[in-house]
């Protein structure tokens, strides 16, 4: 059989076609509504080959991501993780580093894979897949393969694809052409826009008891600093993070950073606002996270606006790190209040 599409496309359903042995599509550690519709239609692009895949979720899915299901009347598709150990060949997909894949790293490291995904900074990216920053989400991505493949995703794939779209792209803030080419191809094939709307806005509006205390823990212990006239905001948590980080951007802050213990590692997460991106340059929060990685051993990847870095190190080498990436764009750290993260942080 053969396939239109791009070339990379192309190489990807190759690897779908071809692939030895038991076939699985990994996405990142609580997915969102993006990783999973990619992973949906990643999968039906295989049916469509003829092969059978596993989909396999790290670590759990994301709210907005389970609740999307429950309205689609959908069981969730993925396998926990312990299942990874019997798969020959990957697909990635919405995945940007080694520590985003979790306790499957190792799993999915040792094989013939291929990534697809959209983070302006990818570490896993080794050639295979299509890796582009210029689209908004990776749905859209693979949405414009198939389209290019004549194959069309089922109405629930669509929806989620559709859904993962409008999530990535913060309901379109932050769209790009490809995500409205997407987006139509996605309506011609059945997709649910409203329903889409309904479940992603409904989330919205009923935060969960546990969110709302981590939220209001996170900016109390948070630390204050300036850097030039950039407000930075440092805190230290070890849930809902992108939440917390989220509230501290609109609170004010430009770069809110979330630091959290894990045993021996220390993960990092980190929210710039667009003012952060005219006056740093780049990609902020990925290149902040890319630093950290660099600096002290580990991996790290993201967006402009959203990235996360993991490392064998200690939260005030991680705040050293980030103090010498600011430095490189010479910018100094004052403290305008110290907050209370580096005591919560140490053990
Ligand atoms: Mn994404």
């Amino acid at each position: 059989m053969s396939l239109g599409g791009s070339t990379a496309g192309a190489r990807i359903a190759e690897l779908l076609r071809d692939a030895k042995g038991t076939l699985c599509i990994a996405v990142h550690r609580n997915a969102d509504p993006d990783a999973v519709g990619a992973a949906l239609s990643v999968a039906e692009m295989a049916q469509s080959l003829g092969r059978e895949v596993h989909l396999i979720a790290p670590e759990g899915l994301e709210r907005a991501a389970k609740e999307l299901l429950k309205a689609l009347g959908k069981e969730n598709p993925f396998s926990p993780p312990n299942m990874a150990e019997a798969c020959d060949a990957w697909v990635i997909v919405d995945t940007a580093s080694i520590s985003q894949l979790g306790p499957i790293a190792d799993a999915v490291l040792g094989k013939e894979y291929a990534v697809i995904d959209h983070h302006a900074r990818n570490s896993l990216y080794q050639g295979k897949g299509i890796v582009d920053p210029e689209a908004g989400s990776s749905s859209e991505i693979v949405a414009l393969e198939m389209e290019a493949m004549g194959l069309k995703p089922s109405k629930t794939t669509a929806t989620m694809m559709l859904a993962g779209i409008i999530y990535d792209t913060r309901f379109f803030r932050l769209a790009k052409p490809t995500s409205f080419r997407a987006v139509a191809y996605l309506l011609e094939s059945g997709a649910d826009y409203r329903l889409v709307l309904s479940t992603l806005t409904k989330g919205r509006n009923s935060v969960p008891y546990s969110e709302k205390v981590a939220r209001l823990k996170g900016v109390s212990r948070a630390g204050i600093y300036r850097a030039g006239d950039l407000l930075i905001a440092v805190t230290c948590i070890g849930a809902y993070e992108g939440s917390v980080l989220n509230a501290l951007i609109d609170l004010g802050a430009d770069i809110a950073i979330g630091i959290s213990r894990r045993k021996d590692r220390t993960r990092v997460t980190i929210r710039s606002s667009k003012r952060a991106e005219e006056v740093l340059g780049g990609a902020p929060s990925a290149d902040i996270a890319s630093h950290i990685a660099t600096a002290l051993g580990g991996s790290g990847g993201g967006h402009a606006g959203a990235a996360g870095a993991e490392v064998r190190a200690e939260p005030l080498e991680v705040w050293g790190a980030i103090a010498s990436y600011l430095a490189s764009k010479g910018l100094r750290v004052k403290v305008l209040e110290e907050g209370r993260w580096k005591e919560e942080c140490s053990d």
